[in-house]
């Protein structure tokens, strides 16, 4: 495609330049760079294309950066950055010191405010709002939020807030009817029901309800405007009451009449917040998008003509050996239940989904909610799975907390995403659950360091009816080694995998591998054979191995994916303030560092904080430092 217009375009002050005839040509171009540029990078698409007439509309209409526009969860920004001033850097989004994937502050001025997880945004432009009231600044604050994204508590406290405070907040719901699969609970069914609502055909009434309602002169101004004669306003009762100006449903794809519709609302000195309801298609025009059953949503490289993905592998994910197991389990315990938090086929639960279907919930955006009913589960005797991400569990914190640790509930957490997660980067990673979770009294933590671990952690897991438990296992895939091994594992309980000699290597989760790799390159450079343990339990953990290993060794050195306060804080604790007396060993722990990664591929991330084979080879032959020649003599016992 040529980019005649979409070349012209750097800043949206170019584009507040166009005529509005040429902003549905612009539309076609921006949709076909966002497609092309998705393509070569991978990432969010189904959203971006979604939204494009709306990204146009809301930038000619409004006076950004000054304006504050406000992208809930973000991923739907590409459009967004390709017009204000990103298009050159398009192509590095998701990749290492390139654009971000979601919306980062720090990355422009036209993202006032960051962006990943979801359903923060009203909250997010409130403060905006309330801040430049005091100030005296009467610029706008939109804040664009998806029908997802509605089912998050979070959102409805900013929209209750709002309301309250009747402060001049534009809040756009781009109702795509769609979340990453399809969206669920009342809310969705409410907005699909004023989307086909009789009153959109009663017209004159719609007319009259408005003109008393809306103050001064919007009311005349949205009557002779042709979108309004298609009908504006048909109801919205649910967001009238909680304090706001409902306005739609309108098309979200004709820009034309988007740009109408915001004028009116940019032109208007309403005392509340305004409601605009925009119905919208995932993934529109392009084909393979709105055909497949979640709209692109998150892909990886394709080829443009089929919309088939470039990159394919035999490996299962983590995720699917997760989804696998649990059915599998299911099968012999009718008490196992499934619960994902709007993300069923992140976590691998299709399959559990379509084979018991009355033992999987899907709760929608609400991590919160999910803990507590698990909670609420576990008090009559099932055994709640309660599939999150790392990331989004901390959202469910106090849940956590109060609801299932204190009353010692066995509800089940299976952790996703732990550790760093690659291009999504520090929004996404996985980095605290390990700290969070050990803090609590009555856990269990475990750490597969490998598939068949998960699995074999997972019948563990069955059988913890006393206590909260929890597994966290990586983004990506592994080597599944014993496929069908349901056995379970002593809990507590780690285990050598190699025995060496004066350096121990006490390694919990999936960097074991990367472990194996360090000793074998010790061994054969420098002729030091450490010992290599598998903790697997970050709570409780293994005392009597950490006993050997003390006893054994001169240098003991932790592994985990995450931060600090996690397993090495727990061995840590143990050997110094339990233990005391015996402690001849020096302990060099390995954690996340006290920064957020940034985002790139998850190998370059593990190199930037010092953990792969290289960088932990180098650790253990800096403990020796000078004195290695006096260590490898003081450790002639050993016959390697
Ligand atoms: C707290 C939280 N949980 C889960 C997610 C994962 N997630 C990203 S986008 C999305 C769906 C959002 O749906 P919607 O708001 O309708 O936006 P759409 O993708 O349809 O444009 C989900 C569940 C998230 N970003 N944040």
């Amino acid at each position: 495609m040529n980019y005649n217009i979409l070349n012209k375009i750097n800043f949206p002050s170019d584009l507040r330049n166009l005529k509005k005839k040429e902003l549905k040509k612009l539309s076609e171009e921006l949709r076909q760079k966002t497609i092309e540029t998705v393509s070569k990078t991978g990432g969010h698409l189904g959203a971006g294309l979604g939204v494009v007439e709306l990204t146009i509309a809301l930038h000619y209409v409004f006076n950004t950066p000054r304006d504050k526009l406000i992208w809930d969860v973000g991923h739907q920004a590409y459009p967004h950055k390709i017009i204000t001033g990103r298009k050159n850097k398009i192509e590095t989004l998701r990749k290492k010191n390139g654009l971000y994937g979601f919306v980062k502050r720090a990355e422009s001025e036209y993202d006032p405010f960051g962006t990943a997880h979801s359903s923060t945004s009203v909250s997010a432009g409130l403060g905006i709002k309330i801040a430049k009231d005091i100030n005296k600044d009467n610029a706008n604050v939109i804040c664009v939020v998806g029908d997802g994204a509605l089912s998050a508590g979070l959102a409805y406290e900013g929209l209750n807030n709002a309301g309250a405070l009747k402060k001049r907040l534009i809040v756009i719901l781009n109702d795509n009817k769609m979340s990453i699969d399809k969206p669920v609970g009342a809310m969705s069914t409410y907005l699909t029901r004023l989307l086909s609502s009789k009153s959109y055909s009663s017209l004159r009434n719609l007319i009259k309800k408005m003109t008393k309602t809306l103050p001064n002169n919007l009311s005349k101004t949205l009557y002779r405007t042709e979108e309004f004669s298609k009908g504006m306003l048909s109801g919205g009762t649910l967001f009238e009451e909680l304090g706001f100006y409902y306005l739609g449903p309108i098309d979200g794809h004709n820009v034309n009449e988007l740009v109408s519709v915001l004028e009116n609302i940019r032109d208007n000195k309403f005392n509340k917040p305004i409601f605009l309801h925009c119905i919208t298609k995932k993934g529109k025009g392009y084909e393979p998008a709105e055909k497949s059953d979640d709209k692109f949503h998150g892909v990886e490289k394709f080829d443009i003509d089929t919309g088939i993905t470039l990159k394919k592998t035999n490996q299962k994910s983590y995720s699917q050996v997760f989804g696998e197991t649990l059915t599998s389990l299911a099968e012999n315990d009718e008490k196992i239940i499934a619960i994902t938090a709007a993300m069923m086929s992140g976590t691998g639960l299709k399959h559990f989904n379509k084979k018991f279907n009355n033992r999987f919930f899907d709760v929608g955006i609400a991590e919160q909610h999910a803990v507590t009913m698990a909670a609420g589960m576990a008090t009559e005797g099932f055994k709640p799975y309660v599939a999150i991400y790392s990331t989004f569990l901390q959202r469910a914190y106090d849940q956590i907390v109060h609801d299932v640790a204190i009353q010692k509930l066995p509800v089940r957490f299976a952790i996703d995403r732990a550790g760093q997660v690659g291009s999504d980067g520090p929004t996404h990673a996985g980095s605290f659950d390990l700290t969070y979770l050990t803090t609590l009294p009555n856990f269990i933590v475990m750490a597969p360091s490998s598939q068949s671990e998960l699995i074999k952690m997972m019948k563990t897991s069955t059988l913890i009816d006393d206590f909260p438990s929890a597994f966290r296992y990586p983004r990506g895939v592994g080597n599944l080694e014993e496929e069908n091994n349901l056995e379970a594992i002593e809990v507590g309980k780690g285990h050598i995998l190699i025995e060496g000699d004066d350096v121990a290597i006490l390694n919990l989760g999936t960097r074991l591998e990367v472990c194996k790799e360090a000793c074998k390159i010790l061994n054969n450079k420098n002729n030091i054979y450490p010992t290599l343990a598998d903790a697997r339990f970050a709570k409780p953990i293994d005392t009597s191995l950490i006993d050997k290993l003390v006893e054994n060794h001169k240098y003991l050195v932790t592994i985990e994916e995450g931060s600090i306060g996690g397993f090495a804080s727990h061995v840590l604790n143990y050997i110094h303030n339990v233990r005391i007396k015996t402690n001849r060993v020096s302990v060099k722990n390995i954690f996340f560092p006290d920064k957020f990664v940034g985002h790139m591929k998850p190998e370059e991330q593990y190199e930037e904080i010092k953990m792969d084979t290289n960088s932990i080879v180098k650790k253990i032959l800096n403990l020796y430092d000078d004195k290695i020649i006096e260590i490898k003599n003081f450790n002639l016992k050993k016959n390697k």
